[in-house]
């Protein structure tokens, strides 16, 4: 897939705010700083298309980009969406409910969200706080794909083996592991492999690949 034009359309305070769900659309969110502007960046070829920054908790609402693309699957328009991170320890405890509660409002809610990409560092090891996450995701059935992040600083072994932890941790309470990629935005590792996937989910969306069940 290719993409044509990526514009950002507007950023909202909650998901009544979001624009129409009349467009498949697959939103970015993990804990602050770990690379989900950077990565959306990176998917549109755009530099500073999301804004990003080394100070984390920069994005603070709902962000959606209009895309266009050319693929296999017929569907042309669709939405990225940049969310707000979670895990940073200096947010007020009261912001951390207003987030807590806009970001499950717009992943329960929002009917056209198709997949969410949930973004974890390559460099670490599992994290309680991206584990839970994960598990509500399971509980409330939301679509979500692994983003494995900033490839780039570590060594290719080390990369691997924090990504088959990672992997491995989940298969102690799931029973299917979700598509996983690995990505740097630096480098420019996982474009390809990233949009061929959402072209992909577009077409099941749609259910215009040749299927007709
Ligand atoms: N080396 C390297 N740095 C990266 C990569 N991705 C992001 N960064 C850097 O990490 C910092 C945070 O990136 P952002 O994309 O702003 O992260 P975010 O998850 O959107 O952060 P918040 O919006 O604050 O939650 C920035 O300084 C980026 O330049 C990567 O793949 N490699
Ligand atoms: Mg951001």
């Amino acid at each position: 897939m290719v993409i044509k034009s990526a514009k950002y359309l507007i950023s909202s305070p909650n998901f009544v705010n979001c624009p129409v769900p009349d467009k498949p659309e697959y939103a970015f969110i993990g804990r602050s700083n770990v690379g989900k502007s950077s990565v959306i960046n990176l998917l549109c070829n755009v530099k500073n298309l999301a804004k990003t920054s080394s100070a984390p908790g920069k994005t603070q609402m709902i962000n959606h980009f209009s895309i266009q693309s050319g693929g296999k699957s017929k569907v042309t328009d669709w939405y990225l969406v940049d969310l707000p991170g979670y895990g940073y320890a200096k947010t007020a405890i009261k912001n951390r409910r207003t987030w807590g509660q806009m970001i499950e409002n717009y992943i329960r809610k929002r009917e056209n969200l198709v997949n969410l990409f949930v973004l974890i560092d390559s460099r670490h090891q599992p994290q309680k706080i991206d584990l839970e996450f994960l598990d509500s995701l399971a509980k409330w059935e939301i679509p979500f794909s692994i983003i494995f992040t900033k490839s780039d600083k570590e060594k290719p072994a080390v990369v691997e083996r924090n990504v088959k932890t990672f992997l491995d941790k989940m298969r102690e309470s799931f029973y299917f592991l979700p598509a996983s990629f690995v990505t740097s935005a630096e480098k420019r590792i996982g474009r390809d492999e990233l949009l061929d996937y959402i072209d992909q989910l577009n077409g099941e969306a749609t259910d215009d690949n040749g299927s007709n069940t």
